[in-house]
């Protein structure tokens, strides 16, 4: 093939997969590539986690990360910060599912609070599947969920300690289930 073709050939691979990132569904981010992350949420790594068992999770974490509210940082109302910010794009208006891949320390530590594009706050989480790294879902039928195209933000907030984040999924598939680590679309 001559060069100039092979160019060409290399170029519009790029541009196809700059697109089909831009307009993935589902859209996937990781839980530690927030943009804000206020204390007592923080960004842990199998390498820098203060405690043996969130180090043995963190091993099974996608990139070996995730956002961690470790235990005993406190929780509301005593604590009053705690906030982890994502910027997302969607590329189509429609109604999206929210699915995370959390790992609770016990039922004392299941939850987030989650808010999108400031509308009313909602809980996320509260099953009783401990001490695993497992996808759950949000709510269903949440007004919050009907996005438009365009950007979006998410804030994941502390509700309790003992907790980690490690990827999030939007997509308008309702028969999507996400298992074990998914690949990141950015
Ligand atoms: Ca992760």
């Amino acid at each position: 093939m001559p060069l100039h073709t092979r160019n060409l050939v290399t170029l519009l691979a790029t541009v196809v997969c700059t697109v089909n990132t831009l307009l993935a569904d589902p859209i996937c981010f990781e839980g530690e590539s927030a943009t804000q992350v206020t204390e007592p949420m923080e960004i842990s790594g199998s390498e820098t986690a203060k405690d043996a068992v969130s180090k043995a999770a963190l091993k099974d974490a996608s990139g070996k990360k995730a956002l961690d509210i470790r235990q005993g940082k406190g929780n509301p109302p005593k604590v009053t910060t705690g906030k982890a910010e994502y910027q997302f794009d969607v590329a189509a208006d429609g109604e999206y599912f929210l699915w995370c891949r959390v790992w609770w320390l016990d039922e004392c530590a299941n939850s987030f609070t989650m808010n999108l594009d400031e509308a009313r706050s909602f809980t996320f989480g509260q099953d009783g599947t401990y001490k695993s790294w497992h996808w759950v879902k949000a709510p269903p039928r949440l007004k919050q969920l009907s996005l438009s195209k365009g950007r979006h933000k998410l804030v994941v907030a502390c509700r309790e300690d003992g907790a980690m984040l490690d990827q999030i999924i939007l997509t308008t598939n309702k028969r999507y289930v996400p298992v074990g680590i998914e690949a990141p679309s950015r």
